[in-house]
């Protein structure tokens, strides 16, 4: 397969001044006509006329009139065309109903749906389909169907037909279309300018009831983007349709988001607490796209973190406004070291702005958009608030309508703040994850803290240069007292010190509050300095970090020495879960302790080779001691986290429940499942009703539960997912993975819904002890599944075979079975440029 560099951008020969596309719907032979306005690009260098166009078939094809015959190949056409303008007119002939990558238009339960970013667009027509060719969209639809959508503003419509048009130029990754038997749940919202716009979210009969919250949140979002970046929406109405069949979570279309349905639909029986708080930071995340990724968009997919960094920093913000700030912050850090750092540590570690791909939608990834909004909290932490402010208003003012790079970006800030930025500019260049140690002096009551950075190879760049950090620090003194508060110390050398002068008393430093940088801190410091912060540090985030610390330092020991639990850092714990003065999502979060996958990632980091089942031993053990240790604290909690009003998904109630949760996890310990029991018959909403199941199948007792659950829901789809995943997550390593080869021979289950292969495939990859089990039983079922998926869907299947990335973590045994099974994959007849992409990088 080609691979495409950054540094050969070229400009397109034409600009596109008008797109009239008409579509006659039939699920295996739909046309699309399309009519365009093409005029020479003065900006742009000589080149032939080249349409991108894929699994097409031209009926025909007109230049100003006239037929043409242009050349053909699987990647487009080309074809000699006038030197002035001229107007393009081509019809082809698509199969929506066979179409099972979920790419371009395709059909989900019936009904017509299309996803183009990034490159799907060239599946339905004939198109530069790029992002810096952007122009003005007309669509008319031709069907049956009774709704009929697409961008923009609503045009003529009637009997069989509907038009809509858009007025804001777009790239055609932001096209769709939707079709089908849809009802709306309708809303409105009022600008602050005083402009109404029509809301809807389009569902399927029967879906009607869980598009509340959605909605709601949707509003929110709208005023949030008002009130913090002075953004308005720009259009008479907004459509959000929900899709069953859908690679990701939801897809920002100029006016008509189309949404994985698992991703808006919403009601407490059916969806948890985490359901609705994600459903809000994705209806927030998308709309937010409105602004920053469709009207400034981006040049090239090089540049995707400008819209995604972007717009995920903003979703973050938008959550912390929402709910607790230090919750979000903590459960951002949590999923940056699960998913971005194995992922910056391992083969297919990659720059925030990639300079190279095969396969575009490889690189939607946990680096281009979490790391990728780090690094714009670390640029707003430099610059300070208002600066940023002002920048970002910069930023859309000079940019609005353009296709813009990541130069663009800096130069905005540079321009605001008369900051250089170029040595920044590398976290957007070089990858992998810095290590930072800090060492410490104190003489005559000056503190200095001495910095050293260092970012470990990645592939294709061994030798890195430093970083700026802006790392944020406070100073306690010995009694608990903040003696300095929070200052942001601007590292930008290999090594640098920074001297604190007039203290009374050699002060304990908190350092990297908040998580100022995405780094790993490799400090020395004793157990009982951990303990004082987890007692006193001012700053929740490393309050929680120190926490985390030791926990992570307990099992440690335990797995490397056999040693037992730390009691001295459990009593410490203690204090804190018995402070009901703290909010109960914070001390949930305190008493999770870390996860197999980032216990393993944190031995590989220390030189050690993680043997999965010592790490689950160890989690067993530790756990069993917490519950007997904290036998009168349980009961306790439990009743404390009990809810009495009526259900709401908010970040009171739910935090409630997720202390509960944890504590109903170590009360199974001790009663075989009693009281996980008596939830499981009292639930009336599903955060209750699977947190009991869950810990029902852990104690050994859930298969009368789990026939239960599935008989009371098996007409919901959504529901229905879980039910495959939970009993794998549920069941021990030994069984976990024959439990997932069973389900995929389930009625209910199929390889042609994302959401369930993901729900059944994605349980044992993410069991850390089960797919890592020693007799390479995880591995093998990952891979046939994987092998099976691949003709039906690459992308998929290419994003899930990450699951071995971290394979060279393990021991020799381990990587020859995962090796082999990578190699199997290779080795598949018609392997798609997605998936060789991927494991051609992990073995490499
Ligand atoms: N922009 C889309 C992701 C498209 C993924 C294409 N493989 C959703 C989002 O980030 O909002
Ligand atoms: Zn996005």
């Amino acid at each position: 397969p080609e691979t495409v560099y950054l540094r050969d951008y070229t400009a397109f020969g034409w600009q596109a001044q008008d797109v009239h596309l008409t579509f006659r719907l039939a699920p295996h032979a739909t046309r699309v006509v399309a009519r365009i306005h093409f005029a020479p690009n003065p900006d742009a260098p000589a080149q032939d006329f080249f349409l991108h166009g894929e699994e097409l078939k031209l009926i025909r094809a007109a230049i100003d009139g006239t037929e043409v015959t242009p050349e053909l190949t699987d990647k487009g056409l080309t074809c000699p065309v006038p030197s002035g303008p001229f107007l393009w007119e081509c019809e082809v002939e698509i199969d929506p109903a066979s179409n099972t990558a979920l790419e371009g238009l395709y059909m989900s339960n019936g009904m017509y749906c299309t996803q183009c970013e990034a490159e799907g667009f060239r599946k339905i027509t004939y198109y530069p389909d790029r992002p810096d060719v952007m122009s003005v969209f007309t669509v008319r639809i031709e069907g049956d169907e009774p709704v009929k959508l697409s961008n923009g503003n609503p045009g003529k419509s009637g009997d069989g037909f509907a038009e809509w048009h858009d007025p804001w130029p777009k790239p055609a990754y932001l096209f769709a279309l939707v079709a089908g038997d849809l009802v709306n749940h309708p809303g409105s919202f009022t600008t602050a300018s005083g402009k109404k716009v029509e809301l809807n979210i389009w569902v399927r009969p029967g879906d009607e009831g869980k598009c509340a919250f959605g909605m709601e949140a949707l509003k929110t979002s709208m005023k949030w983007d008002e009130e913090v970046y002075g953004r308005e929406y720009d259009l008479d109405i907004f459509n959000i349709v929900a899709v069953d069949d859908f690679n990701m979570g939801a897809m920002e279309n100029k006016g008509l988001n189309v949404f994985n349905s698992s991703c808006v639909l919403a009601s407490p029986e059916t969806s948890t607490d985490a359901n609705f708080e994600r459903i809000e930071a994705i209806i927030a995340h998308e709309y937010f796209h409105n602004w920053t990724g469709n009207r400034i968009t981006c040049r090239d997919w090089f540049q995707l973190c400008l819209k995604e960094g972007l717009t995920v920093y903003r979703d973050s913000q938008f959550t912390s406004d929402m709910r607790s700030s230090p919750v979000k912050r903590i459960s951002d850090v949590i999923d940056l070291r699960g998913r971005q750092f194995p992922e910056d540590q391992g083969p297919l570690s990659h720059p925030v702005r990639p300079e190279s791909f095969q396969e575009i939608n490889n690189f939607y990834t946990a680096t281009v958009y979490e790391k990728g909004a780090e690094v714009i909290g670390m640029l707003r932490r430099l610059v300070g608030p208002e600066a940023y402010s002002k920048a970002l208003d910069l930023y859309f003012d000079r940019h609005d309508g353009d296709a813009a790079t990541i130069e663009d970006w800096l130069k905005v800030f540079e321009d605001a703040t008369g900051r250089d930025l170029t040595q920044f500019k590398r976290w957007y260049s070089q990858a992998g994850t810095p290590r930072v140690t800090v060492s410490e002096d104190w003489q005559d009551g000056t503190f200095t803290l001495t910095f050293s950075q260092m970012t470990p190879p990645t592939p294709g760049q061994d030798d890195k240069q430093p970083q700026v950090l802006p790392m944020a620090v406070g100073l306690l003194s010995p009694n608990g007292d903040e003696v300095v508060p929070t200052q942001v110390l601007e590292i930008t050398e290999a090594e640098q010190s920074f001297t604190f002068e007039g203290l009374g008393a050699r002060p304990v430093p908190s350092i990297n509050r908040e998580f100022s940088t995405p780094i790993v801190l490799e400090r020395d410091s004793s157990a009982e300095e951990k303990a004082f912060l987890l007692a006193h540090d001012t700053d929740p985030f490393n309050r929680w970090e120190a926490n985390r610390a030791l926990a992570r330092d307990c099992a440690l020991d335990m797995i490397l020495t056999g040693a037992g639990p730390n009691v001295a850092w459990l009593d410490g714990l203690e204090a804190v879960l018995r402070d009901d003065t703290l909010d109960p999502a914070y001390r949930a979060l305190m008493l999770a302790g870390p996860g197999a996958s980032e216990l393993a990632q944190v031995l590989h980091e220390r030189g050690h080779t993680p043997d999965p089942e010592a790490i689950y031993d160890m989690g067993e053990t530790l756990t069993q001691f917490m519950a007997e240790r904290w036998v009168d604290l349980l009961p306790k909690l439990l009743a404390e986290t009990r809810v009495t009003d009526a259900y709401r998904p908010d970040a009171e109630q739910s935090g409630k429940r997720a202390l509960g949760a944890a504590a109903l996890s170590l009360t199974t310990r001790l009663d075989g499942g009693a009281a996980a029991q008596a939830q499981y018959d009292a639930a009336d909403n599903m955060t209750l009703q699977l947190t009991a199941l869950m810990q029902l199948v852990k104690s050994g007792n859930g298969e009368a539960a789990l026939q239960a659950f599935y008989d009371q829901w098996q007409h919901d789809r959504l529901v229905i997912d879980k039910w495959f995943g939970l009993q794998i997550m549920g069941l021990p390593p030994g069984q976990a993975v024959e439990r997932a080869q069973a389900l995929t021979q389930h009625p209910d289950f199929t390889m042609t819904n994302p959401n369930r292969f993901r729900a059944t495939l994605g349980a044992v990859g993410g069991y850390h002890a089960a797919f890592h089990r020693k007799d390479g039983a995880g591995y093998a079922l990952l891979a046939d599944k994987l092998i099976a998926l691949d003709d039906i869907n690459p992308q998929t299947t290419a994003r899930m075979c990450s699951l071995f990335q971290t394979w060279k973590r393990y021991d020799a045994d381990r990587q020859a079975l995962i090796r082999a099974q990578m190699e199997r994959i290779m080795a598949k007849d018609k392997l798609s440029r997605d998936t060789s992409e991927m494991v051609g990088r992990m073995l490499s």
